[in-house]
């Protein structure tokens, strides 16, 4: 119903779309179909046409749309383009677009559009905040639900067009031949939406599942196990994607269990793909303790090996070098690989922004790494550029981001956290876009166009990640979160007898002198992994980010910030001002309440209420533990610790 948000910001008009007789377009395949249907159900304009041409080809997944007041004609090289087109102008409708003079040609930034699931096959999500997984494995493949082709819109609305089934900490019972033929079931149900469906794989699979010897890339039975597996997939599901791959990191097995590199498993994972087109994403985020600084290890593994991997491999990259945290300086293994595709992975999922109890919108974020200047190529080598093929004609572009979504009703868990899967999915079609035409957007299609809720909403999205940052790890801080679960805050974890490199300890460094992990060159030099003159102005404290300065520096507490506070009293402002900020959302979404349903009214306000409650937890807790090494007082214009 419009008040459950089961919807998403698919709400068109219900079924008082344009007759028949006004959709010009030949041919009857199932994409086909799924345009006309749409149109026929939500379109209320002019006349429409849909051509497939062969002119249109390299626009990919693409489209052009021209109109008139009497017709529109959306062109594309291919039918999912057509369907994509569709989307596209009903967006436009349901945002009040004027639709007689359109002139639009559309080219996705990038080829593969990824969503990773982090879903086991016992029905629960690692990180999952949105209820149980969407995937029924003990129904399957009998039983199908409607949720299935409902997502599958969703994400072609979006233009999301790949997807990744299961947790990359990945059971190897994936591939048995009974769960293939569950997958076989999703496969067929996305096709028509463009979608194409990947697995995780556990790289001891052979091992494991086959009854081989070992699971060593080199070993000529395992390459041949992958090979008949492979061969075994694509006669279920001929347009398979390919694999993603969590190697040697956390526990997992890899190709370093036999003395072999990342390269030697991902190119025999690769050549076993080859025959079909598949590809493999292999993870980049590898580490393990007592080794250099964690943010370091990636691109120390990585870069030796550059040059060394098949072309239908690429790196899958977390934006930044530690793991999805609220801030962080972006991964320095960007543009380092120059004759390897790298494509960068972003967390849907609120893992460590407060699940889906706060609104955080994730755009700013998202645009904040892709729009990271690496210099790898000269000023301009941006994230994005590196990744999209501008910069190097990448052999894979891809991008991908771990999913947020569940059973709930609402799919995502928090009405708002829906706006992160669109934000990440128009993003991927077009990372030109700016945060806040995503918001604006979304907005007006999963609530209202009214200005009075419009304006101050879009307000709250747009500076929300900010907020998140600012009352739980400021000016740089991370991973500072207790243990395990990473909701709330416990800067005083210090797991010694376990992984030192798992302790908010080990993260800030907070002592009598000051706070701040020194990853300068008289620390861990994590600077000199990023290039010129990123290596010296990240390296040098006055020119440093002031945003990153604790990620960069040990900072004396006494230090003087830019402001000309002190570090202690910008550290204490600044949770405080997150605390406020919050408070602020309360206030004007109280205000929001005459203009959309009770249900989400009410649903949002009282997430609200929680994300304030923990604001000042997070304040609390981190301003009264890191006083003990400051002893230096709380200004008082500044709420008192509880
Ligand atoms: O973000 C961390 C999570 C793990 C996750 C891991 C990874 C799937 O805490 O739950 O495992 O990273 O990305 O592999």
């Amino acid at each position: 119903s419009a008040e459950d948000g089961s919807q998403l910001w698919l709400r068109f008009p219900a079924k008082n779309g344009i007759s028949a007789d006004k959709i010009i377009s030949k041919g009857n395949s199932p994409t086909l179909n799924i345009a006309r249907k749409e149109l026929s159900g939500h379109w209320q304009g002019q006349v429409v046409e849909l051509r497939t041409e062969n002119k249109e080809k390299n626009l990919k997944d693409g489209y052009k749309i021209v109109s008139t007041p009497e017709k529109i004609v959306i062109s594309a090289g291919k039918e999912i383009g057509l369907l994509y087109g569709v989307y596209h102008i009903l967006r436009l409708q349901q945002t009040k677009a004027d639709l007689s003079h359109l002139n639009t040609v559309e080219k996705p930034s990038y080829d593969v559009r990824v969503l990773d699931h982090w879903d086991n096959l016992d029905g629960s999500i690692e990180r999952g905040y949105a209820g149980r997984s969407l995937w029924k494995w003990e129904d399957l493949p009998g039983k199908i639900s409607p949720r299935y082709e409902e997502y599958a819109r969703a994400n072609a609305s979006v233009g999301i067009n790949s997807v990744v089934l299961n947790n990359v900490n990945a059971s190897p019972n994936m591939l048995r031949e009974d769960y293939l033929k569950k997958v076989r079931v999703l496969a067929d149900i996305f096709r028509p939406y463009g979608i194409k469906v990947y697995l995780s794989v556990n790289f001891s699979s052979p091992k494991v599942l086959g009854g081989l010897q070992n699971s060593d890339p080199l070993n000529k039975d395992v390459q041949k196990w992958w090979k008949d597996k492979a061969a075994e997939i694509y006669r279920l599901i001929p347009d398979f994607g390919g694999f993603l791959v969590k190697a040697n990191s956390e526990g997992q097995p890899g190709p370093q269990d036999y003395g072999r590199t990342h390269a030697d498993g991902a190119n025999m994972m690769a050549d076993a793909l080859k025959p079909y087109n598949g590809i493999v994403m292999w993870r980049a985020f590898v580490y393990s303790p007592s080794k250099d600084d964690r943010a370091k290890q990636a691109y120390l593994e990585f870069v030796p090996l550059d040059g060394k991997f098949r072309d239908n491999v690429i790196i899958q990259i977390k934006n930044g070098p530690v793991d999805f945290q609220p801030r962080e300086a972006f991964n320095p293994l960007f543009g380092a690989l120059r004759k390897t595709s790298e494509m960068v992975e972003f967390q849907i999922t609120q893992e460590y922004l407060g699940f889906s109890n706060h609104l955080v919108f994730l755009a700013p974020l998202f645009k904040e790494t892709l729009d990271s200047d690496t210099y790898s190529d000269g000023q301009g080598s941006t994230i994005a550029k590196i990744t999209d093929g501008t910069l190097r004609p990448a052999k894979i572009s891809a991008i991908s981001a771990v999913a947020n979504i569940g059973e709930d009703t609402n799919w995502t868990g928090h009405h708002f956290a829906q706006a992160n899967w669109y934000a990440f999915g128009r993003l991927a079609w077009n990372h030109q876009l700016s945060s806040e035409q995503i918001a604006d957007e979304w907005i007006k299609m999963t609530f209202t166009d009214d200005q009075n809720f419009l304006n101050p909403v879009k307000e709250i999205m747009l500076s929300s990640r900010e907020t998140a940052v600012d009352y739980m790890m400021p000016l740089g801080l991370h991973h500072i979160f207790a243990g395990g679960h990473h909701y709330g805050p416990e800067p005083w974890g210090d797991y010694k007898g376990g992984r030192p490199d798992w302790s908010p300890v080990y993260y800030h460094q907070a002592d009598a002198q000051g706070l701040g992990f020194n990853r300068t060159k008289t620390g861990s030099n994590a600077v000199s992994q990023y290039f010129p003159p990123l290596n010296e102005r990240y390296g040098n404290i006055s020119t440093c980010p002031e945003n990153l300065i604790l990620w960069f520096h040990h900072v004396p507490w006494d230090y003087t910030m830019k402001d000309g506070k002190s570090l202690w009293d910008e550290l204490c402002y600044t949770y405080d001002s997150g605390v406020k900020k919050v408070r602020d959302y309360q206030k004007t979404w109280d205000r929001m309440e005459p203009y959309i349903d009770k249900q989400r009214f009410a649903d949002v306000q009282s997430k609200l209420k929680i994300q304030s409650k923990d604001a000042v937890w997070w304040k609390d807790a981190c301003l009264l533990y890191f006083q003990t090494f400051s002893k230096k007082p709380i200004p008082y214009d500044i709420e008192r610790p509880i």
